[in-house]
């Protein structure tokens, strides 16, 4: 079943039974439900001030990968997801640059807002989503009232933010390693730029993932477990309930976790999706994201596909969303 490109709505006091086979991959905050208006807590300009002193010319390119210009083909003409325009495949060239090998991580995003003090949008709201699986038992009833119309595993929880993944009581210490998630498309451009960086564009991240393969499915080819491995971080079982961890995790793994592709980036596909640079459809307060996330399957999200691709509005964050930067090779 194809997914709309229509935003998702919340709902208050009325649960809707899951029927359907979207996935929630284009949850968006401005879709939040009608308990409270809390857009007026975001002023652009708050983030703002910490931000523009900062942008350095040069920018530290350790643990980062020169990918030369090329020309490569871009989406596919065997799209899954006919509303996402994943096609048709057209020839794109492009100068080279500079990516990020990694997910940006905890311990990188703690580094970052250490350094500038710097406040999230997801803790300026004081929400965010998670996954239901991850909420205790003994509170998923408190939280009937906050979740996605079409993917109703998805809650909006207080307190949930980039170093609180699943709520207060939860916390990074033990997962410095793995990708940062909560952050909005604003705030990964913030942290990009503070390193002199930027996001990549959604053509650079695309070849990036395919890492010189044409026309494959996935960064390391076509076929899921090819030499009996698992190379991305995905669901395995029936979502969302019961998931197998064959892939050794049910949430995110560390950014360096499975083989890279042959351009040595690691997670194109699958763990956290990513923020790209560029709008969806022209509309600048929607942003392309790519790769998929620990949360898809092929059954219902067959989105870690490299031509793959879904969008959000820049403000929203939730628990299997991240970012990685590039640089310009000058
Ligand atoms: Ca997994
Ligand atoms: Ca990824």
């Amino acid at each position: 079943m194809y997914l709309s490109r229509f935003y998702y709505t919340l709902i208050v006091l009325n649960i809707i039974k899951h029927t359907s086979s979207d996935c929630g991959c284009q949850l968006n905050r401005k879709s939040e439900c009608t308990k409270e208006d809390s857009s007026h807590k975001y002023k652009q300009e708050f983030n703002k001030k910490h931000s523009d002193n900062n942008v350095f010319n040069a920018f530290n390119k350790q643990n980062m990968v020169l990918i030369e210009g090329a020309t490569f083909e871009m989406g596919t003409n065997k799209p899954v997801f006919k509303s996402d325009f994943e096609g048709p495949a057209r020839n794109v060239t492009l100068k080279s640059f500079y990516l990020d090998m990694y997910e940006v991580s905890n311990q990188n995003f703690k580094d970052f807002i250490d350094k500038s003090g710097y406040v999230t949008e997801a803790e300026t709201f004081g929400d965010s989503f998670m996954f239901d699986l991850f909420i205790p038992e003994e509170e998923k009833e408190q939280y009937k009232d906050f979740r996605a119309i079409q993917a109703p595993w998805w809650v909006k929880v207080n307190g949930v933010d980039w170093k609180h993944p699943e709520g207060l009581k939860s916390s990074i210490a033990e997962r410095l390693n793995h990708p940062v998630v909560h952050v909005s498309w604003n705030d990964a451009t913030e942290f990009c730029k503070f390193q002199g960086k930027r996001l990549p564009t959604e053509a650079e991240w695309e070849m990036a993932c395919r890492g010189g393969l044409k026309q494959k499915l996935y960064p390391w080819g076509n076929k899921l477990n090819a030499k009996d491995r698992h190379w991305a971080n995905i669901w395995q079982g029936e979502f969302p309930n019961h998931n197998t961890r064959e892939d050794g995790f049910v949430s995110t793994a560390p950014v360096d976790q499975y083989f890279p592709n042959k351009f040595n980036l690691y997670n194109m596909a699958g763990n956290v999706w990513e923020w790209t640079q560029d709008s969806w459809l022209n509309n600048d307060d929607e942003k392309v994201k790519k790769g998929g996330s620990y949360m898809c399957h092929e059954s219902y999200c067959w989105r870690y596909r490299c031509a793959a691709r879904s969008q959000n509005t820049k403000d929203s964050t939730a628990g299997n969303l991240g970012f990685r930067c590039a640089g310009d090779a000058l």
